[in-house]
């Protein structure tokens, strides 16, 4: 796996997304290896061109001879199914290319859960020797909040013609870009959305100083590839000035800490009842043969 070994990699990831047995050790021997690839997270509605953006990205980093780790999170909407297959075959263009690892990871039967997954085969790829990891994963809701705290760089992608447009850029969005894209430039209404862009940045600057770019790209085109490219140079820059990558790197690792000590706590808590044991204790509250809460207390006094 640390040779990079396509083979070896899916082996590795497929344990950690079933959670085969050693998945936990798998990930204990590989993060000494991490933290030296640079996480990119990308991020838009259904459809904005987030796959031929990644696509587009991987050649160019390609072409500078870094090796890129791609991870596709499948939209949950069943209706994409076509969407999907699409990414596949597009894709497909790079496997001749070992310099190229794509995982496409089902948002169904992650058993660890989605954002907790996904970190835990970003984790796998970094220690396999990837220099860029590209994760894409579809805005809704929460999925574009947990990317924060897995990618060093998160790239927020929009397109023209999203109707009122004030309304559709959630407050949400602005304060997870490090960049913004409008891409689909070619459509009409690019303008309008970067000038919707500027003015909520100008109602709340971010606590760090950085104002995100807005970078405007024709993604199956391939325009404008270069300029985002250069865009996320420059935040690398940024992030190496006063050690704001590791101050950004603690942060998440703040919040993941306590997301895994959740997972870790419930599933501890969880494997002493089974659902029928749940199913009889619930049927006890609710005929008021016990309270809720001294049961809680008792469980979590257990340790
Ligand atoms: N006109 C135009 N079409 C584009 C552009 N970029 C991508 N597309 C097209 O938009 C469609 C969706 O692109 P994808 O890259 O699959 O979008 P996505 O955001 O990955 O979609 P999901 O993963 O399903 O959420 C495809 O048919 C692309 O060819 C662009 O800049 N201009
Ligand atoms: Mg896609």
């Amino acid at each position: 796996m640390r040779s990079g070994d396509a083979r070896a990699l899916a082996r590795a990831i497929s344990a950690i997304e079933n959670r085969s047995p050693g998945w936990c050790d798998l990930l204990k021997f590989a993060f000494p290896y991490t933290g030296s690839a640079r996480v990119i997270g990308l991020t838009g509605a259904p459809g904005a061109g987030k796959s031929t953006l990644v696509d587009q990205l991987a050649r160019f980093y390609r072409k500078q001879d870094r090796t890129v780790g791609i991870i596709a999170v499948d939209p949950t909407s069943p209706y994409t199914g076509g969407a999907i297959l699409g990414d596949r075959i597009r894709m497909q263009d790079h496997f001749a290319d070992p310099g190229i690892y794509i995982r496409s990871m089902a948002t169904r039967g992650s058993l660890g859960g989605l954002a907790r997954t996904t970190a835990d085969v970003t984790t796998i790829l970094d220690a396999s020797g990837r220099d860029v990891i590209l994760v894409e994963t579809v805005g809704v809701g929460q999925d574009e909040v947990d990317i924060v705290r897995l990618a060093d760089i998160t790239v927020v992608i929009l397109v023209p013609g999203m109707g009122d447009d004030v309304q559709t850029i959630k407050a949400g969005i602005m304060e997870i870009a490090d960049i913004f894209v409008i891409n689909k430039s070619d459509r009409e209404g690019a303008e309008r959305v970067e000038r919707e862009i500027r003015a909520l940045q100008s109602l709340a600057v971010r606590n760090d100083g950085w104002t995100p770019p807005i970078v405007k790209t024709v993604a199956s085109e391939g325009k404008g590839v270069d300029e985002l490219a250069a865009a996320i140079s420059n935040f690398e820059g940024y992030l190496q000035v006063e050690n704001r990558a590791l101050k950004k790197r603690v942060e998440n690792w703040r919040d993941r800490l306590v997301e895994m000590l959740r997972d870790a706590m419930l599933a501890k808590a969880r494997s002493r009842f089974d659902d029928d044991g749940i199913g009889r204790l619930a049927e006890e509250v609710a005929e008021h043969k016990r309270d809720p809460y001294s049961f809680i207390e008792e469980i979590v006094s257990k340790g």
